[in-house]
């Protein structure tokens, strides 16, 4: 069998997600640490976002995509429950992670820290005072949802938790959402036992996306 390549930089939620998946299922896999919108990354995915992701003669864009691809050409336990309602429900919480918690949490909050375009690089305080009465809320209604067995699906760390897992370790580095995440109940503990499982903490970036070391 060919050589899996994951294409895309590691500071990424969404490459980080695509290798707990590889790591889940112990899958090998070449990372080429390659920025948006590069040629590497061009030629794969239609709108040149990462990651993208090389098998033989396959190639795909967009994280949920690939982990599809994953999971069902290797071997290995799925991250996703076989049972329909079980399974439905991971995709639910998915969705809402990559179009509603994703897009307030990094694209706008996080992105005001590392990417401000302020004429003086300071972080864009309109930007971050927008993000955070909706963090606010989100963070409540994922304190809510993981409360009773600690994870966002059923009794077992499923492709809901890998989408949630890394936004929630940028969660916990910057001022005000760490300070949210301090006031939940439940969220603090499901960061500290997900951000200590092998296949997260193996990929656990070590450089912001903005190229700062953490
Ligand atoms: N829906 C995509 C989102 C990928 C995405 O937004 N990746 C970011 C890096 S974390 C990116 O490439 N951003 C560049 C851009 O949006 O132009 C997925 O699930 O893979």
């Amino acid at each position: 069998m060919p050589t899996l390549q994951i294409i895309g930089g590691p500071a990424s939620n969404f490459v980080w997600v695509t290798r707990i998946v590889c790591a889940e299922k112990g899958v090998a896999y070449e990372l080429l640490p390659v920025l948006p919108h590069t040629p590497e990354i061009d030629a794969i995915h239609p709108l040149g976002k990462i990651p993208g992701m090389r098998h033989g003669a396959v190639t795909l864009g967009e994280s949920r995509a690939i982990c599809r691809y994953i999971d069902q050409v290797f071997p290995g336990p799925s991250l996703v429950p076989a049972d329909a309602a079980a399974g439905a429900l991971t995709e639910q919480w998915v969705s809402i992670i990559c179009t509603a918690i994703d897009p307030i949490m990094l694209r706008t909050y996080i992105a005001a820290y590392l990417f401000p375009g302020t004429a003086d690089g300071s972080p864009d305080r309109a930007r971050i005072e927008t993000a955070l009465p909706k963090m606010a809320s989100q963070f409540a209604l994922l304190d809510r949802a993981l409360a009773k067995t600690g994870h966002l699906v059923g009794e077992s760390f499923t492709l809901a938790d890998t989408y949630l897992t890394p936004i929630l370790f940028y969660m916990s580095r910057n001022p005000e959402s760490s300070a949210m995440l301090g006031q939940c109940a439940h969220l603090p503990a499901y960061i500290d036992r997900h951000l200590g499982r092998k296949s997260v903490r193996e990929a656990m970036p070590q450089v912001l996306p903005n190229g700062r070391r953490l």
